[in-house]
C-alpha cells in the first residue's frame, strides 16, 4: 500500500498581524516557542517561523532567529522554516541574514505582486539573491507561489539554474493582491507541479479550511497557522495555533491520511 503522510506546516505568528488584530498573538520568543511546540503536539511537522523584536515588531534579525530556533528545538522535535520574506517593505540584506543560521528550510517567493494595500517586492534579482543564499547556506527551499504566472517563474528559473532542483513548493491562495482561494485555482496549479513534486497549500482567512481538506484529500500537505488566519469559524477567533493544527489532523484521519511524523516529513522532503 503507497502511504503518504500529511505534513502539517504550522506559521505561527507572520509579520503582518498585531495583537490588535489577535490579542493572543505571540510576539516574543518564549510565546513564540510556547505556540510552536503546541502546534507540534497537534500534529504540525514543520514551523514556519517569523520573530518578533522587544516592541513586537516583526524583525529578521539573526539573534532572535537564534533565541526562538533554541527554545523550540529545546521544546520539541520539528523542522524549522525560516521566512525570507520577512514583512512587506524589508530590504533584501535583512531578509536573507537568519540563514546564516542553517535552519531545515526557508521560503523563497517567486514574484512581487500587491499584498493587501501594500507590495511583496520579489524582483527577479531579489529572487536570484535569495536562492544565492540559500544554497550557500545549504537550506531547503521552500518555494512560495501567490499567484499562477509564478509556476511559469518557477520553471523559466529552473531553466536557466537560478533555483536548484530539489524544493517544496506551497500555494499560498487568497493573500488580497494574489490568486484567490477558489479550489479550481488549486487545481490549475498543481497542475503545473513536476511528477513527484511535493506540495502544501496554505490558504488565507476563510480559505484556509477548505483549502485544507481539499489538500487532504488531493494527496497534498497543509499549512494551517495564525499567520494565514486567526478565526476558528466565522466571528470566533481561533484559540490558539495547536486549535487549527487540531482540526486538519481530525479531517485527515477521517480522509484515510495518517498525519506525518517529524521523522517521515523529512524523509519526504529529503532533509
Ligand atoms: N509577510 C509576507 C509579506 C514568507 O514568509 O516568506 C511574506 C511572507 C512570506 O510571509
Ligand atoms: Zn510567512
Amino acid at each position: 500500500m503507497v502511504t503518504n503522510p500529511l505534513i502539517i506546516t504550522c506559521p505561527v505568528v507572520g509579520a503582518e498581524l498585531s495583537k490588535e488584530d489577535y490579542p493572543d498573538l505571540a510576539t516574543t520568543p518564549e510565546e513564540i516557542a510556547e505556540s510552536a511546540r503546541g502546534a507540534v503536539e497537534a500534529g504540525a511537522s514543520i514551523v514556519h517561523l517569523h520573530v518578533r523584536d522587544e516592541e513586537g515588531k516583526p524583525t529578521q534579525r539573526m539573534d532572535v532567529f537564534a533565541e526562538v530556533t533554541e527554545k523550540i528545538r529545546g521544546r520539541c522535535e520539528c523542522v524549522i522554516q525560516y521566512s525570507t520574506g520577512g514583512a512587506v517593505g524589508t530590504p533584501l540584506g535583512q531578509r536573507c541574514a537568519p540563514l546564516k543560521l542553517k535552519p531545515d528550510m526557508a521560503t523563497l517567493s517567486m514574484g512581487t505582486m500587491n499584498f493587501g494595500p501594500d507590495i511583496f517586492e520579489n524582483s527577479e534579482t531579489t529572487i536570484r539573491a535569495i536562492s544565492k543564499a540559500i544554497q550557500e547556506n545549504g537550506v531547503m527551499p521552500e518555494l512560495e507561489i501567490f499567484d499562477y504566472g509564478m509556476m511559469d517563474t518557477v520553471d523559466r528559473f529552473l531553466e536557466k539554474g537560478f533555483i536548484p532542483e530539489r524544493f517544496h513548493v506551497d500555494f499560498v491562495l487568497g493573500v488580497p493582491g494574489g490568486m484567490s482561494g477558489d479550489i479550481r485555482n488549486l487545481v490549475l496549479l498543481r497542475e503545473r507541479l513536476r511528477a513527484g513534486q511535493t506540495w502544501t497549500v496554505g490558504g488565507l482567512g476563510r480559505f484556509q479550511l477548505p483549502l485544507s481538506a481539499h489538500a487532504i484529500a488531493m494527496g497534498g500537505h497543509v499549512r494551517v497557522g495564525i499567520e494565514d488566519n486567526i478565526y476558528y469559524q466565522k466571528g470566533a477567533l481561533a484559540q490558539s495555533n495547536a486549535q487549527l493544527v487540531e482540526r486538519v489532523a481530525r479531517i485527515a484521519e477521517e480522509l484515510d491520511r495518517t498525519v506525518a511524523s517529524v521523522k517521515e516529513a523529512k524523509e519526504m522532503l529529503g532533509l
